[in-house]
């Protein structure tokens, strides 16, 4: 790495609005970070650090930015944003600990690096994927704005991270909705060995601003007076009138993306050049030439930085590694939550229509929870596209029932800001299928953020799914098994009017995540008298839909009404129905009991066969029920195909056309 030796600053800095308390107060925060870093570099040498992702040379952005900010207000920083740690005062030694992978760390050894966050540091750390945190801070936002608290958020950005969808989503969400967040891009020049002339064509990224409709500017980023400056002055104006502001921080990274990385791409002269702009060394040079500060001053304050730094990795150092225990770790996953099950006041009933049901939950849930907030497309004035918000709007305001611009990724980070601020997110997918422009929110974020940190997301995903509508490849699709296989996720899936009113009831009720599927084919098709008042369903509960003694049929969803129906078809056998209602976490001992009773099982959906969740079933079935089994597990589910369009293609594709068949082989067997 080029160092410099400066004698004279060449930044500019100016005393204006600062005080030499102050002044020298920025000095030590800036200087740690760097001190750290030179420690953790030796370390790493040494094998005592497994990686390290430098940000030397940027440390007056991080420093700079947490200095000007409330010690209340959240930070979304990303890996390279020590200085926001060691500002906020996060302990050295637990900080170590995080980083050796110790049980003492944020992640009790389970991420790595600064993949954490602290809510008593008002610090949401970063996933790998880099973009959601924009979307994250968007949600936090929000909470503080409809809380009037009169905050601000910050989240910071690579200049290489811009080129992410997410980018563009939550900048454009914080625009439509004038949250109070200031995004941060740290332009160092590099995204990896990707120089910036391959990253965007735009002259300057701070030029977005004008796309998105906020206001913008680029600043010095290695001037931490600047940096401090110019935050403080967005913040006090957000504050009072929140709306998102766009910084482009310009600096440098003075080594490579990861220590093992290098350097070799960057030029020499480059890196010479901002060598001499050397953020810590300037603003030390500049003290000292402006006499706020004496070298002896300097001495000692590096001194009492290395104690510290000693000190508590000594004691990082020696702490012990977390032990590996398989009931620990599955005990992590879910945030801690015992649901009670709640029965209806009173008696009364009314007939309501599945689509009625789901409505009648949401709106309850919205009377009973007042931090409970609603989004998605066209969900307020419209109704959504399935009328089920129609209404809600007048009842409730369009604060808590929140259009959306067109970004699923966005909405379902924004969901999870919420929940870091003790609210509750349901967000409704157009339709289900579109979940995929969200994918990475719910398996990466929501999902592991309790496992990861403790912190768990409260948001519930509605998915209006299936087929049998000749709605063609991208608005029929089951995609529960997606999400069936992603630990911390929960994933509901009723059948009924009575279980999509307390299923959704008890999902939001739930602090964890939950993936609601709701078939669309159900809607409109499928009434029962319900109960009129709030009540839940147990979630992890299956049902038995009817007893019978010949064959047993495992399902869920729209597949438990054509187990029913071909069952009516069928003479002189009958068969245990039994409807999962929760696929994730799936009731076993419902599962073991079913299997029991009749000793020949079929699995069944409407989902295709490879991969499905009965695949998982039936291997758990003959793994732990092979003594109660008098054939071979069976399946049936759709057709391995995308789903078609046209009537007879889809009706070929779906199980139903198989089911018959696949039912009298097995009781023939
Ligand atoms: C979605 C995704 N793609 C690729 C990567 C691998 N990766 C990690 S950091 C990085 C470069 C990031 O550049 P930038 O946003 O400018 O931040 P910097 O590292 O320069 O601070 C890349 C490509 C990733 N973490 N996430």
């Amino acid at each position: 790495m080029a160092k410099a030796n400066i004698q004279t600053p060449v930044l500019n800095y100016s005393k204006e609005g600062f005080d030499k308390p102050l002044l020298v107060e920025l000095y030590k925060r800036l200087l740690k970070p760097r001190m750290i870093e030179e420690k953790m570099l030796l370390l790493l040498r040494q094998g005592k650090l497994s990686k390290w992702f430098s940000g030397i040379g940027q440390e007056a952005i991080a420093v700079g930015v947490a200095s000007a900010l409330h010690d209340d207000e959240f930070i979304l920083p990303m890996h390279r944003n020590l200085g926001v740690f060691t500002t906020r005062q996060v302990p050295l030694q637990r900080l170590f600990e995080q980083f050796q992978g110790k049980a003492g760390g944020f992640t009790k050894g389970r991420d790595r690096s600064f993949h954490f966050g602290s809510i008593e540091h008002h610090i949401v750390g970063m996933i790998s994927h880099l973009g959601p945190q924009l979307s994250v801070a968007d949600g936090i936002a929000l909470a503080t704005k409809l809380s009037k608290e009169g905050k601000v958020t910050v989240a910071f950005t690579g200049e290489g991270a811009t080129s992410e969808g997410e980018f563009h989503e939550a900048l454009n969400v914080a625009a439509v909705w004038d949250l109070p967040v200031i995004f941060v891009i740290e332009n160092n020049g590099y995204g990896l060995s990707t120089p910036v002339n391959e990253q965007y064509r735009c002259e300057r990224l701070a030029d977005r601003g004008i796309g998105y409709g906020m206001e913008a500017v680029q600043i010095e980023g290695n001037n931490i007076l600047e940096v401090y400056r110019t935050i403080r002055h967005y913040a006090e104006e957000i504050r009072q009138n929140p709306r998102p502001v766009l910084i482009e921080a310009m600096t440098f990274r003075m080594r490579g993306h990861e220590e093992a990385s290098g350097t070799k791409y960057v030029p020499k002269e480059l890196m010479e050049a901002w060598a001499q702009r050397d953020p810590v060394l300037n603003y030390e040079a500049w003290l000292l030439e402006e006499k706020l500060i004496t070298q002896e001053e300097v001495q000692t304050i590096r001194k009492a930085i290395k104690k510290e730094i000693d000190d508590a990795w000594k004691k990082a150092d020696a702490a012990p590694y977390p032990e590996a225990s398989v009931e620990r770790e599955l005990a992590d996953v879910y945030a801690p939550f015992q649901q009670e099950v709640i029965k209806p006041r009173s008696e009364a009933k009314s007939r309501r229509r599945f689509v009625d049901a789901i409505s009648d939950a949401l709106r309850q849930s919205m009377e009973r929870y007042p931090n409970l907030v609603l989004m998605g497309q066209d969900i307020a004035e419209y109704g959504g596209v399935f009328k089920i918000t129609e209404g809600f709007v007048e009842q409730f305001g369009k604060e808590r029932v929140r259009n959306t611009p067109l970004c699923e990724s966005a909405i379902v980070g924004a969901g999870l800001g919420l929940s870091i601020k003790g609210y509750k997110a349901m967000v409704e997918m157009q339709f289900g299928d579109f979940v995929t422009c969200a994918f990475n929110q719910i398996v990466n974020n929501l999902a592991k953020l309790h496992y990861r940190w403790g912190q768990n997301a409260d948001v519930v995903v509605r998915m209006p799914t299936g087929a049998n509508t000749q709605a063609g490849p991208y608005h029929s699709q089951s995609t529960e098994a997606w999400f069936f296989h992603t630990p911390g996720l929960k994933v509901v899936y009723p059948s009924t009017p009575y279980d999509a009113k307390g299923l959704l009831n008890a999902a939001i009720e739930d602090p964890n995540p939950v993936m609601y599927f709701e078939h669309k084919y159900l809607y409109r098709s499928l009434a029962e008298d319900i109960p009129d008042d709030y009540y839940t369903v147990e979630i992890g509960k299956a049902r038995t839909v009817q007893s019978g003694d010949d064959i047993t049929i495992i399902t869920y969803g729209l597949c438990v009404h054509w187990a029913v129906e071909i069952m009516q078809q069928i003479e002189g056998a009958t068969a245990e129905i039994l409807d999962l209602r929760t696929l994730l976490p799936w009731d076993k001992e419902a599962v073991a009991a079913a299997v029991r009773k009749t000793g020949k099982v079929l699995v069944a959906h409407e989902d295709c066969l490879t991969g499905g969740i009965g695949a998982e079933i039936a291997a758990w079935i003959t793994e732990h029920c092979f003594e109660s089994l008098d054939a071979p597990v069976m399946r049936v589910g759709a057709l391995d195909t995308p789903v078609p369009f046209v009537k007879p293609l889809e009706q070929q594709f779906l199980p139903y056309s198989r089911m018959k068949e696949k039912i009298q082989e097995l009781i023939a067997y």
